[in-house]
């Protein structure tokens, strides 16, 4: 693990965070917030594919050279950022389907779970709960190569577990 500040924009990354627009980081973020309590190192930036496709390829072919280890990558509507990236590069593609305004998110879903075999995106709940999971996936990964990391997602869980232990103290008629 890299003993540098975790930040948006680290100079080494080892996860990317792209997304297909700015309107997009609400939900975004909460893989950014889970990134940076876990202390990876990560990037977050806009490659949206209809609008930037000659950067979202750019952005896929040097992905591994860079380093990354996986891409999060959330778009709303008829998202093919996750699966054009995937294309376009070996390095895992986690995506995160963004609530639309229209279909709620629906639309966004079945565009990235619907996969043709061959090129996989793993695809992760609409909106924040995702993009969440998408990170705390994304640490699972890494988890391997750095058990630093698997002591905090333990901890991680366990805090969970005793919040949702305490809830039953809550209930009340
Ligand atoms: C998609 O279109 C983006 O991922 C976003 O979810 C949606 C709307 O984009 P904006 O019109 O807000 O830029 O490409």
């Amino acid at each position: 693990m890299s003993e540098q500040e975790p930040a948006v924009n680290s100079a080494t990354p080892l996860i990317g965070v792209v997304m297909g627009s700015s309107s997009d980081w609400d939900v975004m973020r909460l893989a950014a917030e889970i990134l940076t309590e876990f202390s990876v190192p990560f990037e977050a930036q806009v490659v949206s594919a209809h609008r930037m496709p000659d950067e979202l390829f750019t952005y896929a072919e040097q992905a591994r050279g860079r380093g990354l280890r996986a891409i999060i990558a959330g778009a709303g509507g008829a998202a093919h950022l996750p699966g054009m990236l995937a294309a376009k590069t070996p390095v895992p593609v986690l995506g995160v389907p963004v609530p639309s305004r229209h279909l709620q998110g629906v639309d966004s879903l079945h565009s990235i779970v619907q996969m043709p075999k061959g090129v996989p995106v793993a695809t992760f709940a609409i909106g924040t709960a995702g993009a969440a999971n998408a990170a705390l996936f994304a640490v699972a990964m890494l988890a391997h190569d750095h058990p630093a990391l698997r002591e905090q997602l333990d901890a991680f869980r366990a805090r969970q577990t005793e919040v949702a232990r305490a809830m039953s103290a809550e209930l009340s008629l």
